[in-house]
């Protein structure tokens, strides 16, 4: 049953949200004509995002149950400013469906879907119900939660070991474990039940077959009010690092034609049987033949979204404003053309050598990476302090060309430019990555970092042979540094291996 229409002008918008994401949305409303209201707590009282806004209005202090996830002070706020709509960006209240709800009933258009879609797809459980009512592939398994062990066992003989238990109320890796055998699946139910309870307030766990090394392969989709919804191809995601997303690209290397139209037709289906409007992504799993699964929906604009934007030339935000003002998408399937290769990395200020713990404080020096096919969406900016309290993103450096291999090369010679003083980074890790023939040859799939990394930790440590001849090559360097009068790259953060060397120098 497709809604009314709501049909309105967008003239102002409010953006709920900081960081990059903020200020992507306030730079496409800005190209559009549109006036941007900022929101900001007291630690992002000079926040880029608040720079670049016509207006700005205080939420609270710093924590975000006392700023950024205050829906009725925003929505108060929306209102007070005249803006004719809210834009949640990704993460706060972006997939909350009594905010969404809120906006609709206040006369605030909510840049997103509406709440009842939110509420199909947004939980695990009712989303699956959903997939199973469009025919979505789903991994084999049960669909509802498995009353004790015993039924536990009876299903796992069925589908077969290997399996993976998960939480049905939640994803993201919790309460989930992949079982083996049998003689695993008492302790791993136990388990996974009672992670499931202290993350969901649900210790109800399902039971599906393990699909072996999968990929993680998303479909991006637009659809209007006017019931036309289109995929705009895939991105690859499979490299993550406890299940949160490191590196994203586009197009998947595995993905062809048919396999793209195959994703993105049931992908759409999903999307208008549950009166989906919008941007939105459906995640999938997909194995060494080519089967894909569905996982889950995101209703909201991603993270990721440029990569998407890069292959396909379109401004996914543009879209978003015009299917939110009720009007009908500006192309058809068949206008789709992508184009290219894009990838995309998640610049963080946290520290690789201290188990990537968020590295907060002042930027004290930025150089950005530039040139042709370099794209960065940066929320921070030479002398910006990074907060504590938030998700510690810098910006996302997305590196477009013509081919995969390109792409690759070029986000090499980004990074190499990128410098930050002040904060640590993970530009180290990126470095590692796009360096690695695995990456190169796009043999990846969703366990490909762990293993990347836990091959660094195997390095066995210096034999004393190698420390003396570290010792005695740092203490040359260290000599004809002096002599040459070369400056040290100060700001370089030095690795563990050349503090080692040093130590073992000055201990002589
Ligand atoms: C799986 C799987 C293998 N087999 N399901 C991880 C969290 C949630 N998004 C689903 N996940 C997985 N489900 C079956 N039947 C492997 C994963 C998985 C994974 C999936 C996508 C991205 C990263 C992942 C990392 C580890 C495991």
């Amino acid at each position: 049953m497709q809604k009314k229409v709501q049909q309105r002008r967008i003239r102002k918008v409010l953006v709920a949200n900081r960081g990059e994401i903020a200020v992507r949305v306030i730079r496409a409303c800005r190209e559009l004509g549109i006036g941007t209201v900022a929101v900001y707590s007291d630690v992002d009282r000079r926040a880029l995002h608040v720079l670049h806004a016509d207006e700005a209005y205080r939420l609270g202090p710093a924590p975000a149950r006392e700023s950024y996830l205050r829906g009725e002070l925003i929505l108060e706020i929306a209102k007070q400013s005249g803006a004719d709509a809210i834009h949640p960006g990704y993460g706060f209240l972006s997939e909350n469906a009594e905010f969404a709800e809120m906006c609709e009933q206040a006369g605030v258009i909510f840049i997103g879907p509406p709440a009842s879609a939110m509420r199909a797809l947004g939980s695990k459980t009712k989303a699956r119900q959903m997939a199973d009512s469009v025919k979505l592939p789903r991994v084999p398994g049960s669909t509802k939660g498995l009353e004790s062990l015993h039924e536990a066992k009876r299903v796992a003989a069925e589908i077969g070991y290997p399996v993976m238990l998960k939480a049905a109320a939640g994803g993201g890796g919790k309460g989930m474990r992949a079982v083996a055998a049998e003689s695993e699946l008492a302790e791993a139910f136990t388990n996974a039940s009672s992670e499931a309870e202290r993350a969901f307030g649900s210790s109800e766990v399902y039971l599906e077959k393990l699909i072996e090394r999968p990929r993680h392969i998303e479909v991006q989709l637009l659809a209007d009010q006017h019931g036309h919804c289109l995929y705009l191809g895939e991105r690859e995601c499979s490299v993550q690092r406890r299940h949160q997303k490191v590196i994203e690209e586009a197009p998947s290397a595995v993905v062809d034609e048919s396999l793209r139209k195959r994703m993105g037709e049931a992908a759409c289906k999903l999307a208008l049987a549950a009166g989906y409007t919008n941007a939105g992504t459906v995640e999938f799993l997909v194995d060494a033949k080519k089967n894909f699964y569905f996982l889950e929906m995101n209703t909201r604009l991603q993270v990721e979204h440029p990569v998407t934007e890069l292959v396909t030339g379109l401004d996914l935000v543009h879209l978003q404003l015009l299917v939110a003002q009720g009007e009908p998408l500006p192309l058809q399937q068949k206008d789709v053309r992508l184009r290219g290769h894009a990838i995309e990395c998640r610049l963080y200020a946290e520290d690789p050598d201290n188990g990537f713990m968020p590295s907060p404080g002042r930027i004290t020096r930025l150089i950005q990476p530039r040139g042709p096919g370099i794209r960065e969406d940066c929320g921070v900016y030479d002398g910006w302090t990074v907060p504590l309290d938030y998700d510690p993103m810098l910006s996302k450096l997305i590196a477009f060309a013509p081919t995969r291999a390109m792409a690759i090369d070029r986000m090499q010679t980004a990074l190499a430019e990128y410098c930050i003083g002040g904060v640590a980074s993970n530009v180290g890790l990126f470095q590692r990555i796009l360096g690695d023939e695995k990456f190169r040859t796009a043999e990846i799939d969703t366990g490909y970092l762990d293993r990347l990394l836990a091959e660094e930790k195997v390095i066995a440590p210096p034999s004393e042979e190698e420390l003396m001849v570290a010792a005695i090559a740092a203490a040359l360097f260290e000599g004809h540094a002096v002599k040459q009068n070369q400056t040290a790259a100060a700001e370089e953060k030095q690795s563990a291996w050349h503090r080692a060397a040093r130590r073992e120098a000055l201990r002589g």
